[in-house]
């Protein structure tokens, strides 16, 4: 009996439409090659089911994921349609929340043949972990009454250890060298705390060297000497900021993947492209499909294809070191399904 995976797929909106088939194309092709076998059903959520149904996923929606191995997703939001804050609070949040997908990693590496903005295009690799469920994204708050809005991160202490627990073990694996981002200076009481129990939780980690920055002086850092970082750990809403901006460093935002992940696998892990909808490019076929490849790599890794995955990003690598085949993103005049062919064909010659 061939190992056999149950994959969710949520397209979503805008590019996300165009870039999950293509990360379909290719996982397909790498389960016959390796072995497996990868049984797909896809979801319609997103802003359009929002428009017909007034929810973004229904109750019953989040019953059926459930029952999936892992939910492979593209991208939310249109705000010509709804506003950001009702699709990104009506699904993507409310999945992590509710599946406990507590850890956000988001890998960022300079991709052999891409071009950064930094001078000498220095050869970085390290890995943000953000904590994914709580924090400035707790959505505790309210408008109260006329112009009085009140918004709250909540950080916990089950919630800080946990986070912190697997960004160490994340920096054991590596380098073992931890910076925590914070902002404890300006936000007197939970980013006390948060460092705080980050410090802790190092005490059962002493090979881990530990560094805590004010997350404005680790953008700075980022930009000027990123080789220096190996884990980055930051809270929820820090931590997307830095895995933007170190997008911006690889290149374009169509490279980096987002992983939600339920280390402890009581609920499926939810795997995606940083990027979203963009609906300036959607329709026209040009969106980057590397980010949502990656984002496949880390979905076979998880689940346990770790060949599979190792072969996909040989391959994408491949293809961006030869810098022939490459979306608008890249300088290039390629197609979505142009850059996909060109994996493939690299699938060819690395699987
Ligand atoms: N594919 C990711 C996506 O759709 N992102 C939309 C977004 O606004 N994300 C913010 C977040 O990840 O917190």
């Amino acid at each position: 009996m061939p190992r056999r995976y149950s994959i969710a797929l949520i397209p979503g909106d805008g590019i996300g439409q165009e870039v999950i088939p293509e990360g379909v194309r290719v996982l397909g092709t790498l389960a016959r090659r390796h072995g497996f076998a990868l049984d797909f059903t896809e979801y319609p959520y997103g802003t359009d089911y929002y428009l017909a149904h007034g929810v973004m996923i229904p109750e019953e929606g989040f019953e059926a994921l459930k029952g999936h191995d892992a939910i492979y997703l593209g991208a939310v939001g249109d705000p010509r349609k709804a506003p950001d804050h009702v699709t990104l609070r009506g699904l993507l949040i409310p999945l992590r929340q509710r599946f406990e997908l507590y850890v956000n990693l988001r890998p960022a590496r300079a991709l052999a043949g891409v071009p950064t903005p930094l001078k000498g295009d220095p050869p970085f690799d390290f890995e943000v972990v953000r904590e994914n469920a709580e924090g400035e994204y707790a959505g505790a708050g309210g408008v109260l009454s006329d112009e009085v809005a009140v918004q709250t991160a909540i950080f916990t202490r089950k919630g800080v250890e946990r986070i912190a627990r697997y960004a160490l073990k994340r920096a054991r694996s590596r380098k073992k060298r931890l910076t925590v981002a914070t902002k404890s200076n300006a936000l007197q009481h939970g980013l006390v705390f948060w460092d705080r129990v980050v410090r802790e939780v190092a005490r059962d980690y002493p090979d881990v060297e530990l560094a805590f920055m004010h997350a404005d002086a680790l953008a700075a850092a980022m930009v000027k000497d990123p080789l220096r970082f190996d884990v980055i750990l930051a809270t929820n809403l820090l931590g997307d900021l830095l895995t933007d901006l170190a997008g911006a460093l690889q290149g374009s935002l169509g490279i980096p993947a987002s992983a939600n992940l339920n280390p402890e696998r009581r609920f499926p892990s939810m795997f995606e492209p940083v990027h979203g909808s963009a609906p300036d490019i959607a329709g026209k076929g040009i969106a980057n499909p590397i980010a949502t490849f990656w984002a496949g790599a880390m979905m076979l890794d998880f689940l346990g294809e770790n060949e599979a995955a190792r072969a996909l990003m040989a391959a994408v690598e491949a293809v961006t070191a030869e810098g022939r085949v490459k979306t608008p993103d890249l300088g290039g005049k390629a197609t979505t399904r142009e850059v996909t062919d060109a994996v493939l064909s690299k699938l060819e010659v690395v699987a």
